[in-house]
């Protein structure tokens, strides 16, 4: 017997379980179809409640349109998917479970994550400074919207609500899935506060200048951000609203989807992060800002976890964009790049060598 013999054969492997997010081409193609169905109904149900004159109608139409439905859709999906998982594993089964009228509210459940998360990425691209999302412009850098999208951001999030209550309202999982929105839209707030004001450190509030502080640059405060900001609504939700439409009452089994939700999450934040700093702007349709923005990230934390004094001391200079130009990083460079330039090793993709702000356990092995 040789290598040949141990390789696994195609023919004698066991079949693979069916992937838990269901990103069949049927699916998603009912994913996206749902949302034309839903986003004429959402602007024929405000016009028609709130008497909207024409150009109103036309202007919360173009804000669903332009920022709802062009992301990953990951966030989406997994509602259904986690729902037919759940249900699969009823005593009843899928089959009495995952009515074509059921998997239809899931869709719709989907379509309400990726409405909270239209509205967060509206609100974030401002208080980040941002310029493109998705490859377009972010929604309030366009010069006829502007500050609007703070409102419009509100209006993304309301909208939640009333598809709730339409096609769930007197089921009994409505308050549950309320209570599921409600707790993942002020976790993401608090959150993103903690991601706003961690790395003023003491000095919060007060308009600190000069070197950066690094006491904040924590493994344990970055972990909080990442479940806080990131994970709770990105993961946990849909898998908690996959779960709630199934029919689940154990508390015990939400915390424990909780728990590996928040991991995942962790280390999902963990790559946008590496992206901001070295991803390609045509394949993540967003130009990074997380160093002129002086965030805590991974990058900035691992970086601070075993970096030599003389390379902390530059950074804390360097780090925000302080004294940026050609001044600032020695041979023309900007600050910004400079602090690229100060950790070969943070070139390096996060799961290749491990994060301390992620467990163990589901990082290793990683690719
Ligand atoms: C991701 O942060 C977190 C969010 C988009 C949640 C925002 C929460 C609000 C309450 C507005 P990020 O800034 O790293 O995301 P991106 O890199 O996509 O801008
Ligand atoms: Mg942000
Ligand atoms: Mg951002
Ligand atoms: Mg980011």
């Amino acid at each position: 017997a040789g290598a040949a013999d141990a390789a696994p054969s195609p023919t004698r492997s066991p079949p693979l379980p069916p992937p838990l997010l269901d990103d069949s081409k049927e699916e998603r193609a009912a994913f996206l179809s749902a949302f034309d169905t839903l986003s004429g109904e959402l602007v024929a149900d405000v016009r028609s409640t709130y008497g909207l004159p024409p150009a109103a109608a036309d202007y919360l139409a173009q804000v669903i349109s332009y920022n709802v439905p062009h992301g990953k859709l990951t966030r989406g999906l997994a509602v259904g998917a986690c729902f037919r998982a759940v249900a699969a594993a009823s005593p009843a089964g899928a089959a009495a479970a995952v009515t074509p009228a059921a998997a239809q509210t899931a869709r719709l459940l989907g379509w309400c994550v990726e409405l909270l998360q239209a509205c967060f990425l509206v609100a974030d691209d401002i208080m980040d400074d941002s310029v493109t999302r998705r490859g377009r412009p972010c929604w309030y850098r366009r010069p006829e919207i502007g500050l609007k999208a703070v409102n419009d951001a509100l209006l993304l999030e309301g909208l939640i609500y009333r598809v709730v209550k339409r096609h769930l309202g007197g089921a009994p999982c409505y308050g549950k899935v309320l209570e599921l929105f409600h707790d993942a839209t002020f976790t993401t707030e608090v959150g993103q506060l903690l991601d706003l004001t961690t790395m003023e450190g003491e000095a919060v509030g007060v308009g600190a200048g000069g070197d950066v502080d690094t006491a904040a640059f924590t493994p344990e405060a970055l972990r909080r951000i990442y479940h806080y900001k990131t994970a709770h609504y990105s993961f946990y939700l849909p898998v908690a609203l996959g779960m709630a439409l199934a029919g689940a009452a154990d508390g015990a089994e939400y915390d424990a989807a909780r728990e590996v939700c928040m991991e995942l999450g962790a280390y999902f934040q963990a790559t946008d992060d590496y992206l901001d700093a070295f991803g390609d702007p045509a394949v993540t349709g967003k130009v990074g800002t997380d160093i002129e923005d002086r965030k805590v990230t991974w990058l900035a934390v691992d970086f601070l976890g075993r970096a030599p004094p003389a390379a902390v001391a530059e950074w804390r200079r360097l780090y925000g964009g302080a004294g940026g130009g050609a001044a600032a990083g020695g041979g023309g460079g900007s600050a910004v790049a400079r602090v690229k330039e100060l950790d070969p090793l943070s070139r390096v993709f996060p799961s290749w060598r491990g994060c301390p702000a992620l467990s163990p356990s589901l990082v290793s092995g990683g690719g």
